[in-house]
């Protein structure tokens, strides 16, 4: 594979598709130069003095880290002057932060986590940011959260940085799901698998099983079957990673399938499920989707659901097609 920068990537986006046009593009440019810095605050550690907790809690009411507040910061600093976005919104901000008057605003919203999986940060596993764009609707007042309000189908890109071994990059515009390495030495994103598919069948669940007594039959139906294993009746062995960071849990699964689970439970019923729709569900369920897989509620589709809520919960359960479908067809039973 020729070695195709993220910059030339989106060029060509933009000049042979219809996807993407030159404020998107730059949205993303800037995205992904704000994930670079995030990748580089991270990877100091303590050697940075930004591990540990920050002393303040977010809007979800759960301690915030130094580098939760720190990529929150990066990622608002990078986006405001631009001149491309109308607004932008965080898991770690009660409130939309509105492009200051000093500034042009722009078509484009923009929704992220900064830095999801942040509990594992102090313990050096894979986190990452998770990122969705919609356009700003005409007439709305951009200073209402019913702006944001917009179900998953109206993301115009959604995408995620994973900062492990290696950064990753993974993106959609609805055209494929794409993936970008991050060249230390060049301090570049460069294209490494174009159109990632995810295989439809797996032998490989994600799930919280210290949640179990919590859960709803259908998926302790589910995963009972799957530990029952090759004597069972799915007449194989199947196996599980819980890493506790939805963005590594994710990038598996589009890279070998998989079906990654966080069902409605009864100790989380009442706050509507643990992932939050806007920042995480939605952009996932689109680059999942857009790989071929399915993503869902168990009772529905997570893009369409109408949100009613900026930092609103949802139950997801996506991955290779055949196994999230049956647990979508044991919900319905
Ligand atoms: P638990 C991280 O906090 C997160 O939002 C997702 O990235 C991850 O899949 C999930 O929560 C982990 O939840 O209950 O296993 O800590």
């Amino acid at each position: 594979m020729a070695l195709i920068t993220l910059s030339r990537f989106l060029i060509e986006e933009e000049r042979h598709k219809q996807f993407i046009c030159a404020d998107l593009r730059f949205l993303v440019e800037i995205v992904s130069r704000a994930c670079k810095a995030i990748s580089i605050a991270i990877g100091k550690g303590n050697l940075a003095g930004v591990l540990g907790g920050a002393g303040t809690d977010n809007v979800q009411g759960e301690a915030q880290k130094k580098l939760d507040v720190i990529s929150n910061e990066i990622l608002l600093e990078a986006n405001e002057w631009g001149g491309h976005l109308a607004a932008m919104t965080s898991e770690e901000m009660e409130d939309p932060h509105l492009i200051p008057h000093r500034y042009p605003k722009g078509e484009y919203l923009l929704v992220f986590d900064p830095l999801d999986g942040s509990s594992n940060i102090d313990v050096n596993i894979s986190v990452g940011t998770i990122f969705s764009v919609l356009r700003c609707p005409e007439g709305v007042p951009v200073d209402s959260d019913n702006v944001f309000l917009q179900p998953g189908t109206q993301q115009v890109c959604a995408g995620f940085a994973v900062y492990g071994p290696t950064t990753l990059l993974v993106l959609t515009f609805g055209d494929g799901v794409h993936c970008f390495t991050l060249d230390r030495e060049f301090g570049h994103f460069v294209l490494t698998q174009e159109h990632i598919r995810i295989p439809e069948d797996t032998r490989e669940f994600a799930i919280n099983m210290s949640n179990a007594r919590f859960w709803e039959a259908p998926v302790k139906r589910y995963i009972d079957e799957l530990l029952a294993g090759k004597d069972g009746p799915r007449g194989k062995d199947f196996n599980m990673r819980w890493v506790a960071s939805m963005v590594a849990d994710v990038f598996r699964i589009l890279t070998r399938g998989g079906v990654f689970l966080y069902p409605l439970d009864s100790k989380m019923k009442d706050k509507g499920g643990k992932l939050r729709l806007m920042y995480e569900a939605n952009p996932m369920a689109m680059i999942v989707e857009q790989a071929g897989g399915v993503a869902t509620t168990g009772r529905q589709r997570i893009l369409d659901i109408q949100p009613t809520s900026l930092h609103q919960r949802v139950p997801v359960i996506l991955g290779s097609r055949n196994e999230v479908e049956r647990v979508a067809g044991y919900h319905r039973d």
